[in-house]
């Protein structure tokens, strides 16, 4: 299987994040990317295909904040990274405000997201890789992988959030649509709900919108991800939420994604992009779920058994040092 990755996904490296009251070191390191690139051979450059795949689902305003925010960050003399400490109620008057904490306001939902002068080249690489893995894709090989990071799924159109930025999955299955896929599914198997990819595909008919994740009524992000959620209008059963106890182990998972895969064959995708993420090891220091690093091959292989064309992107994980074996075993398991 061929696998994309850029160092220049390395440079983005915010200093702290906000969690439980008082800042800790960013869980979203550059080391994660440097563990999983030392455990997999053969990593190809990606190639640049510009920003159109970007601007088809991300708004102009909002790419735009991305690139110049550290600038108006650093004119205002503030330190460190940009982060917001005010945020518009959902339901915001549409008021063109300027000043630098109302724009980081208006495009984030949490204070753990910080940008950095280095954020935007970054996420552009790691839409880029996407974008690769997917053409590898399109050109007739069976599946492909890209080593995302930093990693989109909680990005959504116009906001950043939980460490994601541009939503790689959002554009890469937007990017299959509008090079000839009918109907595309997206399967979500990171620890969290990948609100931003709900979000992007929740009026729509045509992607296939299914995640596993730990329940939001215990874990972030705690305002989407509920088994309700079903999408509307278009997309009204296009969207499936499988949330899950903490503690939940291989059985219960496996059954869910069976339950998921099951929902993406009723629909009939053309392409499948995979948001995975390593989040679900047992050890991880911020989740809770009690995956092991023999599980991952098992789940991948039951999800390679549909033999739907497959696009596998990195979202979360931040156990370093396991971090290399667990994504080698998934692709393995492929
Ligand atoms: C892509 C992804 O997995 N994003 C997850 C974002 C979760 N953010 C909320 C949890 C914050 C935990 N912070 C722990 C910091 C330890 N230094
Ligand atoms: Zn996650």
């Amino acid at each position: 299987m061929r696998r994309f990755f850029s160092p220049r996904q390395l440079a983005h490296a915010p200093l702290q994040e906000l969690h439980n009251g008082g800042f800790t070191a960013y869980a979203e390191s550059p080391a994660r990317a440097e563990a999983m690139a030392a455990a997999l051979d053969g990593l190809e450059l990606p190639a640049d295909q510009g920003e159109a795949a970007i601007r088809r689902v991300h708004a102009p305003a909002y790419l735009d904040f991305l690139k110049t925010a550290p600038a108006k960050w650093a004119e205002a003399g503030r330190p460190g990274d940009v982060m917001g400490y005010v945020w518009p109620i959902v339901g915001r008057r549409p008021l063109r405000l300027s000043r630098i904490d109302a724009l980081v306001g208006q495009y984030s939902f949490d204070a753990s997201t910080p940008l950095t002068a280095d954020t935007w080249d970054a996420a552009y690489w790691s839409t880029q890789s996407a974008l690769s893995a997917l053409a590898a894709v399109q050109g007739g090989d069976r599946a492909a992988f890209a080593l995302c990071r930093p990693p989109g799924h909680h990005a959504g159109a116009d906001y950043l959030g939980g460490y994601c930025y541009l939503n790689t999955a959002a554009i890469t299955a937007q990017a299959a649509r509008d090079g000839g896929a009918g109907r595309v599914a997206v399967l979500d198997i990171d620890y969290h709900h990948g609100n931003g990819t709900q979000d992007i595909f929740y009026d729509r008919g045509d992607v296939f919108y299914a995640s596993l994740h730990a329940d939001p009524a215990t874990d972030y992000p705690f305002y989407w991800g509920h088994a309700d959620e079903q999408g509307a209008g278009a997309g009204l059963g296009a969207n499936l939420n499988l949330p899950l106890p903490q503690g939940t182990t291989l059985n219960g998972f496996r059954a869910a994604q069976t339950t998921a895969l099951d929902a993406i064959a009723a629909f009939g995708p053309d392409l499948l992009v995979v948001s995975f993420g390593a989040d679900t090891w047992e050890g991880d220091p911020i989740s809770h779920l009690k995956l092991k690093t023999e599980d991952y091959s098992i789940l991948a292989a039951d999800i390679a058994a549909r033999g739907w064309p497959t696009v596998i992107l990195m979202e979360g994980g931040y156990a370093v040092e396991a971090l290399g074996r667990n994504v080698a075993g998934f692709l393995a398991g492929f």
